[in-house]
Formats: structure tokens, sequence, C-alpha cells
């Protein structure tokens, strides 16, 4: 990307001091992640920041996921000793588990507690990089739309509790991003996902790395979205926009493609899942950086 990544320090460092507060009474966090970047998509300060509390590892999103990568990344992380489960708020998969691994985490303090005749409310913080659907999941383990949702980051901005009757309580938090990326090409893959305010980012340079992405990896998927019979292998990320654009009648006066525009569908359309079920990195991909 043709700059250095900028976000919102003041804000973030507060959603820090917000989750710092308020650990100790927490049993488990739960750190959600995009299960299109499973990587990428974690904070690598919340090590930091959430020091040795418990914690369950969901990949959200998952019906919008490649399922053949998902699972390449769940066996990558069990290898490394990291649970992780693959859920979606929309279709509901997986919901069901997030609770039960969960207790599953702190079932030796749970069963102290219940030899004491004490029962234990379980408190979980969701916690996560802005737009994973931290809030989406509460309102699905709640059954009630108590929590804002929304298809940009940023939507929660403060904390906020939720109570599953008798069994849970759920503690919302909003999303934070590293101050900084040691390697431009993770933020990247999170501004292909939305996780980054498109605001601060050049988004036809950001399109022109998408298609050369998914040149290499989902070219079939790629053609056939924009009926391209063109071979593109050898073509740069411009020249393929440039041919999407074309193809979707994006031509402004003197018969240029409005790049711009072609960029911007692209990007929403791979957000909106209309390429495909694509995942922007795999393990291998990542052990070669
Ligand atoms: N396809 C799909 N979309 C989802 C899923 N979960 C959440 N979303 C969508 O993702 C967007 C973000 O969801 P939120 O729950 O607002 O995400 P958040 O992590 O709370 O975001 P911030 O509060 O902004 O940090 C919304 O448009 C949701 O509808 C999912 O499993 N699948
Ligand atoms: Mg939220």
């Amino acid at each position: 990307m043709q700059n250095t990544l900028q976000w919102y320090p003041g804000h973030m460092a507060k959603t820090r001091r917000l989750i710092e507060d308020n650990l100790k009474m927490i049993d488990v966090v739960v750190e959600i992640l995009d299960a299109r970047v499973p990587y990428s998509g974690r904070n690598p300060n919340f090590d930091d920041i959430l020091k040795n509390k418990p914690r369950l590892l969901v990949m959200n999103k998952a019906d919008l996921a490649d399922k053949d990568r998902t699972n390449q990344w769940i066996e990558w992380y069990r290898a490394r000793g990291i649970k992780v489960i693959p859920i979606s708020c929309t279709t509901g998969q997986g919901i069901n588990k997030v609770l039960s691994e969960a207790r599953e985490l702190v079932r030796e303090r749970i069963e102290r507690d219940a030899q004491k005749g004490r029962t234990r409310t379980l408190k979980l913080m969701m916690a996560g990089i802005p737009n994973v659907g931290k809030s989406s999941l509460i309102n699905r383990l709640t059954g009630r739309a108590g929590t804002k949702t929304g298809d940009r980051p940023g939507v929660t901005k403060g904390k906020q509790w939720m109570r599953i009757k008798g069994d849970a309580e759920l503690l919302d938090t909003p999303g934070i991003l590293p101050p900084k990326f040691e390697d431009q090409r993770l933020a990247e893959k999170l501004a292909f996902t939305g996780a980054i305010k498109d605001e601060i980012i050049n988004t036809e340079l950001l399109s022109y790395s998408l298609c050369e992405y998914l040149r290499d990896n989902y070219r079939e998927e790629l053609c056939a979205r924009y009926k391209i019979k063109d071979d593109i292998s050898a073509l740069q990320g411009y020249e393929i926009l440039e041919l999407i654009g074309r193809r979707r009648g994006f031509v402004i006066s003197g018969g240029e493609v409005d790049m711009e525009r072609a960029a911007n569908m692209v990007l929403d359309e791979l957000r909106g899942c209309k390429i495909g079920n694509i995942t922007l990195e795999t393990p291998a991909e990542i052990e070669d950086l």
C-alpha cells in the first residue's frame, strides 16, 4: 500500500484501557476473528493486553470463507495448541458451541464453585478487531438485537454488558487494531475485508492488489464473476481492474474506464461474497512472510 495506514490512536487507546480495566471480572475472553483473514485478523497486541486470561478463538463469518482454507487454519492453530471454532452469526453455524467451549476452558473453577454450593455466572468479554461480528455474536447468543451492529468498522463505541438468562454475562467492546502493522501486507488483507475504514485507504491501489491476489488464488471465480475470457495470468492488477470495469460498462468520456468506480465495486463484491467463498491467506503464505 502506498503509505502507512493511520487509525485513531486516541480511540483505540481508550478501548485498550476499557479492556484492561474490565479484565479482572472476566472468566473467558472470546477473541473473534474474520474467517477470511484468520491470521492478519488477529491483533498481535492481545497477548500483551489479555495476559493469561483464558481465551477462546472464534472464526466468525465462516459462511463467507473458503471451507478448505478454514480447515487448514483450524489445523494450523491446533498444531500450535490453540483451539479455534468456526462459526457464522448469519447462518447460526457453531453458535451453540461458543458457551460450551468457553465453559470448558474454566471447568475446574466452575466445579470448585459448585462444590461450595455457588453457581458461577460465566462472564465473557468479546474482543477483536473492528467489524468481525462481536456485537452480532452477542445478539445471537442472547437471541435479540440488543447491541448495534453494522457493515462498517467502529459501530460499537463503548462497553456494554448483556445477560443471558441466569447463565452468562457478555461484555461487548469496540474493535481495536494494533497501533501499527509490522508488515503492510497484513494491513492490506484486513483492508480487503473492510476492517479498516475505506476513508483512510487508497481504494484504487487496494483493488489492484486484490485483483492480483484473486488472479493467483481464485482465478476461475474472478473470471466467472466478470465474464472474462482473456488469459489474465500475466496481467497486472490495474489491467485486470480495467477489464472488469469495461465489462461492467464503467466507461467515462474518451472511452476510459472509471477505475475508482470499478475499484469500489470489486471491493464491495468481495465483501458481499459475490465473487465466491474467498479466504485471503493460507498458512503456507504466512509462513513465507
Ligand atoms: N456474512 C456474515 N456476516 C456477518 C457475520 N457476523 C456478522 N456479520 C456482519 O458483519 C458486520 C459487522 O458486524 P458487527 O457485529 O457490527 O461487528 P463488530 O465486531 O461488533 O464491529 P465493531 O463494533 O464496529 O468493531 C455486520 O454487517 C454484520 O451483519 C457472519 O457470520 N456472516
Ligand atoms: Mg460492535
